[in-house]
This record gives C-alpha cells, structure tokens and sequence, in this order.
C-alpha cells in the first residue's frame, strides 16, 4: 500500500531519469506518458485495450465527472476504478483548468470558480474544498490541487496573482483532504514563463513536503522554445526523490526535453483526438488517413508498432474505415496513437536504464 518512488538510473548528461512509481494500484514506470480518459473513459477503447498498449496509469476529470455522472454516482459504484473496470493506477485533474478552457460564463474570484453549466444552465462554484472533496468521492490513487493557470501572454502581475492565489489555495487543499494515506495529492507549480515566478512557487511549494509536484500553466498556446525554457527552469527545482509530472504535454520534442529535464509523467488528449480525427501520429508524422495517398497502401502504419493496429491492418483498410466514418476506424488510430506515445516514453526509460539517453534521443534535444 502507499506511495514510494524509486530512481533506478539517472542520465550522466542530462536530468534523465527512470523510476519505478508504487501506487495503491500497481506500478507506474517512469518516464511514461498517461491517455486522458476524461469521462471515466479513454474515449473509444476499453480497459482491456489501454492496457495492450502499455498505459499503466490514466487520467480523468473533475470538472466533468461532477457534471455527469455527478461524484455521488461515482461513489456509490465503489470509486473509479470499480465504476470504469480500470484496475491499474487513475488520476484525477482538479477542475478549475477545463473550467477555463470549456466555459464560456465563469467568473474567478479568491473563492474559487463559478461558471454556469453547460448541460441545464445552473450556477456552480468549484473551489478548492469542493474539489478535494469530489476527488476525494471519486477516489483516484492521485489527485491535484485546484489552481489558477494564468493565460499564455498574461502580463506579470496577472501572473504574480495567479500564482500567489495558487498557493493559498493549495493549503485550503491540503486541509479539506480526508484521505492523505489512500490518495496522493499533487501540488503544481505556476508562474507562467516568468522564471523569477517560478522558482518562487517551486520553492514554496517544496517546503510543504508533497508527495508528489506538477508543473502547469505550460502548453497553453506558448512558443515551444518558451515551454522548453521553463520547464527547464523549474524542474531542476523539484524534489529528485518524488514524481515530477508536466501537465498536458505529450509531443515528441517537448516530452523529450522535458525527460532530460527530470519530468516522468505526461499527458495529452493528442492520440485520442487525432484518432477521432482520422489521423495516426507515426515518430512525429501526423498521418492523415482520409488522404488518398493511402488507398491502395497495404502496408501497416508502422512496421515497427507491435500494437493491434499495426500487426492486423493496413493503411488502405484504415483509409477505408475513416472515409465511411466507421468508428472501428477511429478505435484503431486511437489503439495506435496510444501504443506509439507509450512506446515512445518506454524506449526512452529503457535508453536511460542503459545509459544511452543521449545518444539514441539526443538529437530531439538539438534546437531546430
Ligand atoms: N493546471 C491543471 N491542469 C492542467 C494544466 C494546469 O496548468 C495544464 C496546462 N498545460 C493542463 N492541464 N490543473
Ligand atoms: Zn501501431
């Protein structure tokens, strides 16, 4: 039972590390990237094909879940894992992020957010203790903190507030949470790309001893040579001996950079998305498979890909499934996108577990 994480080899160059993170749930192998299942489902696949993919630890949604089934539901079906059949580790975002991405009337304030719901129109307030206290009924292994993720070109003393606010909701957090033994809550790190920000948060925030730290407010429609300079920043500042996880990052360049910079989890709704779209991610290529170039393509995505997509079909009967708008088709891209962001996290452990890092990714790490 509990949590504890384990540096098994570190990158002599670089920050690079591989892990093995112990969960209520089972094991997660770092660096690794995590599908988002914001619904309580990685949307088209069952368990039993995430798990063929090599996701070890999910990820779903507050905001969401609250609106629909409702947290109460959620509950009495004995928690996530019993109500979506996901045995392995889940962790759930803390709300206030999609609130601000998916809302359009919702107001901020130092309680919290209010915003009215999309489904009957009714005024609901999200604050810190609320959130605990719905992640807290739905039970995932881990659980973040509700803060505010500033928007990308917020002038500094926008930042400066958001970020102050996000550490004084964090202790309201850290005092509403019932269950610090079962469920692990993250603190995460702010501050835009202000680097002087940043360190201040991290600093603060490492004080209070969690098991584990985030870092947002990343990826929010920033230049990508941003994004690489402040994670490259703040995740140094991080404890070595607990989890560092990037919030909503899951390109090839940024994970990379980001694992030389000493981060082990990621997310992103990209492979699902673009399996929805008809488009397969194939080592940085985005492929997309209405194209007609495909047609009589009997080869498989990647030859290379053990996943169930690519060992059974072929690009022209993918092409097919997308141009009839088959949802086999959409499953498939998913299937694929999934395993290739796994497998792409789980070659770069393996590299760092032989000291090779550097060589074998290093290139990603070049500038342009
Ligand atoms: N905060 C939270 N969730 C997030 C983010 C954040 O800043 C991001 C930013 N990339 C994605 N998801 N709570
Ligand atoms: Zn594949």
């Amino acid at each position: 039972m509990g949590f504890s994480f384990e540096c098994h080899a570190s990158c002599r160059q670089t920050g690079a590390r591989a892990g093995v993170w112990h969960t209520p749930h089972g094991c997660v192998e770092t660096p690794r990237f995590m599908p988002v299942g914001t619904l309580a489902t990685v949307k088209g696949l069952t368990p039993a094909q995430i798990q063929t993919t090599g996701a070890q630890m999910i990820l779903a949604n507050t905001y969401h879940l609250h609106l629909q089934p409702g947290e109460a539901i959620v509950e009495k079906a004995g928690g996530l894992h019993e109500f979506m059949g996901w045995q392995g580790p889940i962790l759930t975002d803390s709300g206030g992020f999609q609130v601000f991405s998916l809302s359009e009337l919702r107001q901020i304030d130092e309680s919290g957010v209010t915003f009215c719901s999309p489904r009957d129109g009714r005024i609901i307030q999200l604050t810190p203790e609320r959130s605990i206290q719905i992640q807290n009924a739905l039970g995932a292994d881990v659980i973040m903190a509700f803060d505010e993720c500033p928007p990308a070109g917020a002038a500094y003393e926008e930042v400066v507030a958001a970020t102050e606010r996000t550490y004084r909701w964090l202790e309201r957090c850290l005092n509403a949470h019932q269950c610090p033994q079962e469920q692990a809550l993250f603190g995460i790190v702010q501050g835009g790309i202000y680097p002087d920000l940043r360190c201040a948060a991290a600093e603060s925030l490492v004080k209070l001893d969690l098991p584990g730290y985030a870092i947002g407010g990343v990826s929010v429609g920033e230049e990508p040579e941003l994004i690489h300079k402040i994670v490259r920043i703040t995740a140094p500042l991080l404890p070595p001996e607990k989890p560092r996880y990037l919030m909503g990052v899951g390109t090839y360049k940024e994970m990379v950079v980001a694992i030389a910079s000493g981060i082990d989890l990621f997310d992103c709704v990209i492979p699902t998305r673009f399996g929805r779209h008809g488009a397969a991610l194939v080592r940085g290529e985005r492929l997309n498979l209405k194209n007609a170039q495909f047609r009589e393509d009997f080869t498989p995505l990647d030859p290379t890909c053990p996943c169930y997509t690519c060992q059974n079909f072929s690009r022209a009967y993918l092409n097919h499934l997308v141009k009839s708008r088959e949802m086999l088709g959409y499953i498939l891209l998913s299937l694929h996108n999934i395993s290739e962001l796994v497998r792409f996290t789980q070659q770069i452990r393996e590299a760092i577990l032989r000291d090779r890092f550097v060589e074998e990714f290093g290139g990603w790490l070049d500038d342009r």
